[in-house]
């Protein structure tokens, strides 16, 4: 079999990448090992940026996301027990966010797959790319019990942090840039109204909270939770209990409880890898780089990764444009560290550590009054929450 684009993954990076070469007229094959109700069970991120949503209407997914995101012009501050709101759409020259999850995200992508016809493997296990510094790269799976080789021109790793793609280059041609936090999040979905109309990210000397949602009738919570914590130590009771001692009693007051729909603790860490390709193999999204969920930014970087590849690729296979090729990894990696610095910043002020001592605690608290105090603050934190626009590789 051969086809233009082979790509490892059936996440938001993947599919997304698959719907815009689908509008360029440029074949792709999409491989994934989990099967496609596995993929959408995963709840992961809900705040999308103007770029990413941008995108999906140009992919031809945003009718939906038309119907049922929720645009939001601000975000919740909760600390010493007040309630902070910064105006985004103040304080970054009118821009927004909008809530949407990512399990809408990736149903709206498979669903329009489908229906155009696409060609998908799910449940593929042994995945290898072979070649992918030649001319002529494969990728090799076992597909209900058959080999299957797919030769193709290039291939778009977008398998996420443990995924194939980034062990299938020599560890000699990368440089990764790793931190990790000594906690994680542990998340829970509820089928309650939210507790507020916007997100709330607290800061607490028990942890860190946030308050977020899918709709105004269900809602998604993380607390700060040790990295080894075991969610199922953490009953329902336990979960709203450690919740509302980190938020502030003006907040408290709107919150709705209800039985956990889910509960999952993520691990949270920053990891760049440099540079975010090899060959014709290209890394793309949580293949190429780990943000913490802080600043809501690892899906709207693999959409940001993703309209890069698009652009460079149609440029390559309408214009000849080789050039472009070279260009994917600066592009993206100039979105990336930003975000990357941003995502770094929300968590070290919004997060206790454990080993922080008195002196680190007093400037995180200062730093966090400067923030919400000034103008200057205020605009540094909107403009990067919003994000920066899609980059035009084309120039
Ligand atoms: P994904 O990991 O989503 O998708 C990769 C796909 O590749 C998966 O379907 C996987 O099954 C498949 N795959 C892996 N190995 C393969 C192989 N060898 N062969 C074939 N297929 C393979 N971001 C936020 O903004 N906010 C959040 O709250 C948030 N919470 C998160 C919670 C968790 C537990 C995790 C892991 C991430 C979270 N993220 C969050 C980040 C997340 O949203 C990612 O940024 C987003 O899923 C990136 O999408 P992909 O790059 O497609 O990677
Ligand atoms: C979510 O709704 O899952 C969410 C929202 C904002 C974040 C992280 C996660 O920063």
């Amino acid at each position: 079999m051969r086809t233009s684009v082979a790509i490892i993954g059936a996440g938001p990076s993947g599919l997304l990448l698959g719907q815009l070469l689908y509008r360029h007229g440029i074949d792709a094959v999409i491989i994934e090992h989990r099967s496609a109700e596995h993929v959408l069970s995963r709840i992961r991120a809900g705040v999308l940026e103007s770029g990413t949503v941008a995108l999906l209407h140009e992919a031809g997914v945003g009718e939906r996301l038309a119907r049922k995101g929720l645009v939001h012009h601000g975000i919740k501050i909760g600390d010493q027990n007040t309630l902070h709101r910064i105006d985004l759409t103040h304080y970054s020259q009118g821009r927004h966010v909008t809530v949407y999850g990512q399990t809408e995200v990736t149903r709206d992508l498979m669903e329009a797959r489908t229906a155009w016809g696409g060609m998908s493997f799910y449940d593929a296990s042994d995945v290898a790319i072979h070649e992918p510094d030649s001319a002529s790269p494969y990728v090799t799976f076992v597909h209900e019990g058959s080999e299957v080789r797919i030769d193709c021109d290039y291939v778009a790793g977008c398998d996420g942090a443990h995924g194939v793609s980034r062990r299938s280059i020599p560890a000699e041609r990368l440089s990764v840039f790793e931190h990790t936090y000594p906690f994680g999040w542990l998340g829970v979905l509820s089928e309650t109204p939210p507790i507020d109309d916007e997100l709330i990210y607290a800061r607490h000397e028990q942890g860190f909270a946030l308050c977020s949602m899918r709709s105004m009738t269900l809602s998604r919570y993380y607390i700060q939770a040790p990295r080894d914590e075991n969610p199922e130590d953490w009953s329902d009771d336990r979960f709203w209990s450690a919740l509302s001692a980190r938020l502030p009693e003006s907040a408290v007051r709107a919150l709705t409880t209800g039985p956990s729909l889910e509960k999952s603790l993520a691990p949270l860490r920053s990891s760049v890898t440099e540079p975010m390709q090899y060959g014709r193999l290209f890394l793309v999204g949580d293949a190429a780089h780990i943000v913490p969920p802080t600043g809501a930014k690892g899906l709207n970087l693999a959409a940001g990764d993703v309209s890069v590849l698009a652009r460079v690729l149609a440029g390559l296979y309408h214009q000849g444009r080789q050039e472009l090729l070279k260009a994917y990894t600066p592009t993206c990696l100039e979105r990336v560290w930003k975000s990357v610095r941003f995502s770094w910043w929300m968590t070290h002020l919004l997060h206790s550590f454990p080993e922080e001592d008195g002196f680190t605690r007093r400037i995180k608290a200062t730093e966090l009054k400067y923030t919400l105090d000034s103008v200057a603050g205020r605009t540094a934190l909107a403009e990067n929450y919003v994000g920066s626009p899609l980059a035009d590789v084309t120039g």
